[in-house]
């Protein structure tokens, strides 16, 4: 640990886990590394939970509110979860065992934009932070802290909380040093100034966390790498998806309405995500550039095939074996990647003037053209709206990708109208599923509900949605028809009987 810790200050305060997680209080509102699998602590969590279940058998409670940057792993948002240690959770997570307690209404989630949650917390939105975790790589010799595989929320972490507890992770390379970029410039209105950045590829920070030594009550040293991330070989479905997009990209390009030059790429997690990077690596555009919250195993392949110039991103979530590429390679990818705070890396004036293409999975659009991401038949939550709010509304171009069917055909993801709105119609572009493209720029409400019926539904759903829509035409002029008593039918059908198909 010396080695990783170059500072006396902080050596100091070198304790266990376990000892560590004591100095946490039943109720305490705890911000904590981790974005998308990465960088979350390890050891700490796991304490906490053990401390938990020993307090909960004592008749005593205890509870924690915990924040992130985004989703972490079995060791911090399972443990947690399982150990009934969790009051209220937010802004995203993946993990089953927490998943299932959001929607049991024992934990008390809060879905928000990642672009916010920095900021929500200097406002004071959030209430106090007591005490913040922290993955680290290492302590520099002037107390700088080498930030981790994930960036997130840390740096606003680091300066609202009053306490801080260090994990130092002696497993992943220090040989990340470098690759991060931390930007201190931002402010609270209205004192706000724009950030500095025109290039995706632009370094406007400092490879550093700064963190005040007074605060750090703990350094706990853990030695364990991140979630293995597996990715499934795309399947039919995904790169059927993947050569729509292409095709659309290289058309929009040759009309003129894309640069050839091409614009900076975000790519939101998921297998049709990767299917689509993997379609660019045989694609033909070149000197590509990522401006992502997530660098996948899809990115780092076009890195290393040099199809993509640069990535900036604030997580790298990969597979073990992209890792172990990752690791070997490390300088060569420290000249091409970039990790910055979450609320850089998807912040909405940067996504609009470096003019992102934008492409995220979703659960269900309407005929309209809402988009449902974070919502199972409307009332069950899923993982959270993530940064697809960010990067969709302020995007060049946006797409919603997403099979036409779910559950075996029984579900549509095409309906008469989303049974929750997390992107509005206004924010949706272009939709996607195995079917087809629609390209929805320009058109109004009733010709996109045609083009979308038409390109995106499946041919098992497509008359009952024409039907729907042909009939809530007839009921006279409207802007956007509905027919309100029957929406949502096809969701309530799907809860009743397992099938959106009438019987
Ligand atoms: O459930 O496993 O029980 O069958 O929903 O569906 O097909 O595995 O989808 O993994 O690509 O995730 C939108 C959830 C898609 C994700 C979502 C059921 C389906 C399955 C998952 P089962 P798939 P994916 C950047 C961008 C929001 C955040 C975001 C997501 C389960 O992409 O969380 O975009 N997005 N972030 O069977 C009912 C439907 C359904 C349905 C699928 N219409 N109705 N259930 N399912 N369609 C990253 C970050 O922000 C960090």
């Amino acid at each position: 640990l010396a080695d990783r810790v170059r500072h006396p200050a902080f050596l100091q305060h070198v304790m266990s886990a376990e000892a560590a997680a004591a100095l946490i209080p039943s109720g305490a509102n705890v911000g904590m590394s981790g974005f998308t699998g990465a960088g979350y602590p390890k050891a700490v969590p796991q304490a906490i939970a053990t401390r938990a279940k020993a307090e909960h058998a004592a008749g005593k409670p205890y509870k924690i509110n915990v924040w992130t940057g985004a989703s972490t792993a079995p060791e911090l948002d399972g443990a947690l979860a399982a150990a009934d240690a969790l009051g209220q959770r937010l802004p995203f997570n993946t993990d089953p065992t927490c998943r299932a307690k959001i929607n049991a209404g024992e934990i008390d989630f809060i879905d928000m934009h990642l672009s916010h949650v920095a900021q929500h917390a200097w406002f004071g939105f959030l209430g106090p932070m007591h005490v913040a975790v922290i993955e680290v790589l290492g302590v520099t010799a002037d107390g700088l802290l080498i930030p981790s595989t994930a960036v997130g929320n840390n740096k606003t972490w680091l300066e609202v909380a009053d306490q801080v507890i260090l994990e130092v992770n002696t497993k992943t390379s220090a040989r990340m040093e470098g690759m991060h970029d931390i930007y201190y410039g931002t402010a609270i209105p209205p004192r706000r100034v724009p950030i500095n950045m025109t290039h995706a590829d632009d370094r406007i920070g400092q490879p550093y966390l700064r963190v005040d030594p007074a605060k750090v009550i703990a350094v706990v040293e853990t030695h364990q790498g991140d979630r293995d991330n597996v990715f499934a070989t795309p399947d039919e479905n995904s790169n059927k998806i993947a050569s729509y997009i292409i095709d659309f990209l290289a058309h929009e390009m040759k009309m003129g309405r894309l640069p050839k030059e091409m614009l900076p790429i975000q790519s939101g997690v998921g297998n049709v995500a990767n299917a689509v990077l993997a379609g660019l690596l045989h694609g033909p555009f070149e000197n590509l550039l990522g401006f992502t919250e997530v660098l996948q195993d899809g990115m780092l392949d076009l890195l290393r095939a040099g199809k993509m110039g640069k990535a900036s991103a604030t997580a790298i979530s990969l597979s073990r074996s992209a890792y172990e590429d990752f690791e070997k390679n490390i300088d060569f990818y420290r000249e091409r990647i970039i990790l910055r705070p979450q609320e850089i890396s998807n912040h909405p004036e940067l996504v609009r003037r470096l003019g992102i293409i934008a492409m995220n999975s979703m659960i269900e659009a309407d005929i309209y053209g809402n988009i449902n991401s974070t919502h199972l038949m409307g009332t069950g939550m899923m993982n959270g709206i993530g940064g697809s709010g960010d990067f969709a509304r302020n995007g060049y171009l946006s797409f919603f990708v997403t099979p036409s069917v779910a559950k075996h055909g029984a579900i549509s993801c095409i309906v008469p109208m989303v049974s929750h709105v997390d992107h509005t119609e206004h924010d949706t572009q272009i939709i996607v599923t195995e079917q087809g493209l629609a390209d929805l720029r320009g058109l109004a409400p009733r010709q996109r509900a045609q083009v979308i019926i038409d390109r995106c539904a499946h041919p098992d759903f497509r008359p009952q949605l024409q039907d729907y829509f042909d009939r809530a035409r007839q009921q006279g002029p409207q802007h956007t028809p509905h027919i309100l008593g029957e929406a949502l039918s096809w969701h309530e059908r799907f809860v009743k009987t397992g099938n959106m198909r009438p019987a």
